[in-house]
């Protein structure tokens, strides 16, 4: 890896915003990719800080301060990335979100990130995002796809309660839905009738398009 990515890593595991946001501009700069920026510098700060907290060497503050960081750092790297995909032919339009309840915001932001960078337009509603907001959304930008995140075990029911939403206003047929987060998985995905779950933002690149077809 780069040094400069090197330094970035390190700017998200020690929570160092200014220091990310600085370095940001110098990676693209130096010629670096956004997507590798992000996949080889970004995540895996994340993940360690991730490690870190559930081992107990880290504490709330620091995973603020991570997040603060990587997302000063974002800022710079998803203008970049989305510049990449002006030109292109939009593949379809995904709403996404984090469910009610819940406020992880960077797993939710990342698979948007990468989706509009493959070429989808995307709605991202934020977090903690009520049933009804994403009803609302998906009407109102005729969505084909709708994503929806919960890192809780507690807010991984909202996901359920979205789905059941849509099948009230009469959406569910024409919308595919796509479901993520740590405590999810393939057979919460089956229970609660969602159509697809993708571990992480590659891997719901792929899940969408298949959905798709395209
Ligand atoms: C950072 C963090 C926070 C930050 C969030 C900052 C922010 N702006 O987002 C803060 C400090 C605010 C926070 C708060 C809390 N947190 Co927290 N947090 C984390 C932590 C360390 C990392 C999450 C993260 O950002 N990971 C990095 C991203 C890149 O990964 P990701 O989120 O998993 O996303 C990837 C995939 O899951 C997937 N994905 C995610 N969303 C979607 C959506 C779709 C559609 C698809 C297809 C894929 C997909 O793709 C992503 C990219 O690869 C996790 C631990 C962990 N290892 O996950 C705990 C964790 C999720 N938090 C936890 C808890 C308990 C809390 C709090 C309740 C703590 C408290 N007592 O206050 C609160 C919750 C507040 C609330 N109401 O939401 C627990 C959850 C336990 C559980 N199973 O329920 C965890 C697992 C930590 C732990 N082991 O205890 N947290």
């Amino acid at each position: 890896m780069s040094e400069l990515l090197e330094e970035l890593r390190e700017a998200v595991i020690l929570g160092e915003r200014d220091r990310a946001q600085e370095l940001a501009p110098q990676v693209l700069e130096a010629g670096v990719e956004p997507l590798v920026a992000i996949e080889e510098a970004l995540n895996p700060a994340m993940q360690l800080v991730g490690t870190r907290y559930e081992s107990g060497e880290y504490f709330i503050p620091d995973l603020v301060m991570a997040a603060e960081a990587m997302k000063a750092a974002m800022r710079v790297l998803e203008p970049a990335l989305t510049a990449r995909q002006e030109q292109r032919h939009v593949l379809g339009t995904v709403v996404i979100g984090t469910v009610e309840g819940d406020i992880h915001e960077i797993g939710k932001s990342l698979v948007g990130t990468m989706l509009s960078a493959a070429g989808f337009q995307v709605h991202d509603l934020g977090v903690d995002v009520a049933p009804v907001e994403f009803v609302r959304q998906v009407q109102e930008t005729e969505a084909n796809v709708v994503g929806l995140s919960a890192l809780l075990t507690t807010t991984m029911l909202n996901q359920e309660a979205v789905i059941e939403a849509l099948e009230e206003a009469g959406l569910r047929e024409q919308i595919k839905v796509i479901i993520g987060g740590a405590p999810t998985g393939p057979e919460w995905a089956r229970t609660i009738g969602a159509d697809a779950y993708a571990e992480n933002a590659n891997e719901a690149v792929e899940r969408v398009k298949e959905l798709l077809g395209v």
